[in-house]
């Protein structure tokens, strides 16, 4: 199996790190800037002796040697500055994203392209469009995110594994996003249960700033270790067939009441890529929180198809 990663920044070296190390994968890390892909990905197959895995991992600024990839990966694009929102970003990592995928369709025209720069649901959507891919291939990473720092806090709050919580975020990869409390439990209990109502407020408040809080301490850059850890479970979960129902941004054809809108939704993620939408069985409110925040995704795409009249 093999995976171009493009971008060779903190998510997309994290991720050919987690890629190669997991053994998921061979990595070809791609970049603009000359040496860097090579350099990071020279340096990480130096630690393969140590870590013990087999996977060959190699860099440069060509698309050619992207040739043969199942899965493309794409990170280049610009990170977020404090006080920007991701939105801030359309004009720049829209460009990246048009070009990157001009690239890889030259030279891959059959990977899956896996999104990551964002703004994450307009890019996936300029992906697809560029690509001319079916929506079963050309999808975006957000939701696995957001549900992890959705699972992160309840655990911290309860005081128990971070493996033990399963939740659920939905929606646009922004301040609109759908976290579910209702169906999010540990270890089956409904959290609900467990917690006070005002404080699953709060846990929901600081899921939909989660992005922003790390932007904030960082100061230079956004996050990358858990993005990087999600991306990994994605491209783990097709390429070993393992269909895990994670959160992915997709077009969606009418489920929820959506149609030809890219959002965050549960989907069953294996070697056909996108293999199916699942729908949730939300109440009235959840419902038009998923529709606003698709609404939200819908307005940005026009604003993008308004620059490039
Ligand atoms: P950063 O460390 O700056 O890396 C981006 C890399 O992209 C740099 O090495 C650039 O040289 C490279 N690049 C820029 N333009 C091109 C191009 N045309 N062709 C090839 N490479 C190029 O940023 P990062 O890795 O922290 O973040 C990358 C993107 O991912 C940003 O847009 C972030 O906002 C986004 N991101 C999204 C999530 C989601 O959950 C959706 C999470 C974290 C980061």
């Amino acid at each position: 199996m093999k995976v171009t990663i493009v971008g060779a920044g903190n998510v997309g070296a994290t991720c050919a790190q987690r890629i190669a190390e997991a053994s998921i994968a061979d990595v070809y890390l791609v970049d603009v800037v000359d040496g860097l892909a090579a350099g990071k990905a020279l340096d990480m197959a130096q630690a393969a002796p140590i870590v013990g895995h087999g996977s060959r991992i190699s860099g440069g600024t060509d698309y050619a040697p992207a040739e043969g990839s199942d899965i493309v990966v794409i990170t280049a694009g610009l990170p977020r500055k404090p006080g920007m929102s991701r939105d801030d970003l359309l004009a720049a990592n829209g460009k990246i994203t048009t070009e990157v995928v001009t690239n890889i369709t030259k030279y891959a025209p059959k990977a899956m392209l896996l999104m990551v720069a964002n703004p994450l649901d307009v890019t996936t959507y300029i992906a697809q469009q560029v690509s001319g891919q079916p929506r079963e291939r050309v999808f975006g990473m957000a939701g696995v995110l957001d549900t992890a720092r959705f699972r992160a806090f309840i655990a911290m709050e309860v005081g128990c594994a971070p493996g033990d919580v399963t939740a659920m975020v939905l929606g646009g990869h922004g301040d609109s996003m759908v976290p579910l409390p209702r169906h999010s439990t540990v270890s089956g209990i409904p959290i609900t249960q467990l917690i006070p109502a005002e404080r699953i407020e709060a846990i929901v408040d600081r899921t939909r700033k989660g992005g922003a809080e790390i932007v904030g301490l960082l100061k230079q850059g956004s996050a990358f270790y858990a993005p990087a850890a999600a991306v990994a479970q994605m491209v783990g979960s097709i390429l070993r067939d393992e269909k895990h129902i994670l959160p992915t941004c997709v077009q969606l054809k009418g489920e929820y009441g959506l149609d030809d809108v890219f959002v965050g939704v549960p989907a069953r993620l294996g070697s056909a890529g996108v293999e199916q939408v699942v729908q949730v069985d939300l109440s009235e409110d959840e419902l038009a929180d998923l529709q606003a925040s698709a609404a939200h995704v819908q307005g940005t795409v026009e604003a993008w198809k308004t620059m490039n009249q």
